[in-house]
């Protein structure tokens, strides 16, 4: 089974939790604070494979997770980071957001790496927090999470021509032809099912044809197998349409062209400009030569040349690669967009600051008044809450930023609960606050 399309759940490892720890030296009663820092997450990422062919190994392994950072440890010791976890994808991978639907990578050539979900950034420990006031910090700051995402993988063959036409036209018989692919042949519709590849040497040429299933009248609002791998047309730089002529299938070859063509444009726009090259098939069997006429006529008004071949027997067949790989030749490499994952960065450093914390909302859910902010909510969910230093030194960042005052404004009083992020908190004057 060809799977090209899978959601899965990553998520980066958490950082590693600051150590509260004190230098313990001979005849130096009480030393200085030597808590290390915690290891960072691991990250989750995406590596490109070219020896790869489908997204099926997904189908068992949906949630990928990266390994988690060690604590950091006594003597100014640093945990360690956790792994990251590298997971291969095949060349052509689309990588997006389920939720948000944000393009988070496009792997198009082998080796190429993203970040799908990134490991979270380790805490300090409490030598970091000695300041000339405070001597010996009695608190260290949690490990950040690891970010989750949803995300789905889309995998878009990536051929430089495109097979396309109605079920049974010949488009397989036409790539066993040209190149040492072997895809089922059979004399009827949708035999093809999954997007086969043919490397196809002409002269000093090669060029990578994609066979695709046929394509039928609805395509583009999901009616038939088609539908599903019009995606891979989207990215081919040259269709060869093939149209079966021959009497004997009792289609109209105008008609099958004009339905194709339709369904293109209405799949994507931009589809139907693609360059085309069209090939009247089955030009062996009787009475194909004239309906041949007819299309080539039709189509002649509009500058799309049609070629006369068999795919059975050969005949038209060199001419045709001599057309495509002329063609080729004529047209750009395909521009594709290659979007890095945030991977290039430097890992940052969260620091919540004033301006960061002062960009808060304050509403109320009932009798609990809400603060919304981004740099509030990342500096609880980083502060111990269990430990007294801790919560005093969150309460002095909040009121320093603003935010207590805020609050007060906002009609809070001795005894309100205050929620940010997934925190409750009791606000008591004397006490500064507790937790909920
Ligand atoms: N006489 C004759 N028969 C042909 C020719 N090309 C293909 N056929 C026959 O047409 C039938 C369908 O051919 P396929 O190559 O499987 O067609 P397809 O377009 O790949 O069909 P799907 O995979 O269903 O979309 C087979 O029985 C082939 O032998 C040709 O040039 N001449
Ligand atoms: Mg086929």
């Amino acid at each position: 089974m060809f799977v090209d399309y899978v959601e899965v759940q990553a998520k980066g490892g958490d950082g590693g939790a600051g150590a509260v720890a004190f230098r313990r030296e001979k005849y130096v009663p009480r030393g200085g604070p030597a808590g290390g820092d915690g290891g960072r997450g691991g990250s989750v990422i995406l590596q490109a494979d070219a020896a790869l062919r489908t997204l099926k190994d997904f189908r068992y392994q949906k949630h990928l997770r990266a390994r988690n950072g060690q604590p950091g440890g006594s003597s100014d010791k640093t945990g360690a980071d956790g792994e990251d976890l590298v997971v291969q994808v095949p060349v052509g991978t689309i990588v997006r957001d389920v939720d948000t639907g944000e393009l988070i990578a496009d792997l198009v050539a082998h080796g190429q790496r993203a970040v799908m979900a990134r490991g979270g950034m380790g805490g300090r420990g409490n030598a970091r927090f000695a300041t000339a006031v405070h001597r010996t910090p009695k608190f260290a700051e949690k490990g950040e999470a690891g970010e989750e995402r949803r995300a789905s993988l889309e995998l878009r063959v990536l051929a430089d021509v495109g097979l396309i036409g109605y079920p049974n036209a010949g488009k397989s018989t036409l790539l066993s032809r040209i190149s040492s692919a072997r895809p089922k042949i059979a004399d009827y519709a949708f035999t093809t099912l999954n997007p086969v590849l043919g490397v196809v040497e002409a002269g000093d040429d090669s060029f990578v044809v994609a066979d695709i299933p046929g394509l039928i009248e609805g395509a583009a609002d999901g009616v038939g197998l088609g539908h599903e791998f019009l995606r891979h047309i989207v990215r081919t730089r040259l269709l060869v349409h093939v149209v079966d002529v021959s009497e004997f299938s009792g289609r109209d070859p105008i008609r099958d062209y004009e339905v194709i063509r339709r369904e293109l444009a209405l799949y994507e726009a931009g589809l139907e400009v693609k360059p085309e090259i069209v090939v009247a098939n089955k030009i062996d069997m009787p009475g194909a030569p004239a309906r041949a006429c007819a299309l080539a006529e039709a189509l002649e008004s509009k500058g799309v040349p049609v070629l006369d071949i068999s795919a059975l027997t050969g005949e038209g067949v060199r001419a045709l690669l001599y057309a495509v790989s002329a063609r080729l030749a004529q047209l750009p490499p395909e521009q594709l967009p290659i979007v890095h994952g945030p991977e290039a960065e430097e890992p940052r450093r969260y620091t919540a600051r004033g301006p960061r914390l002062r960009d808060v909302s304050i509403s109320r859910d009932g009798d609990v008044f809400v603060v919304i902010g981004e740099g509030a909510e990342r500096l609880v969910e980083r502060t111990d809450l269990d430990n007294e230093a801790a919560l005093n030194r969150l309460y002095g960042m909040l009121a320093r930023a603003g935010v207590m005052d805020a609050l007060r404004e906002a009609g809070m009083d001795e005894g309100d609960t205050i929620r940010i992020g997934d925190t409750e908190f009791v606000f008591a004057e004397s006490y500064n606050m507790r937790r909920g």
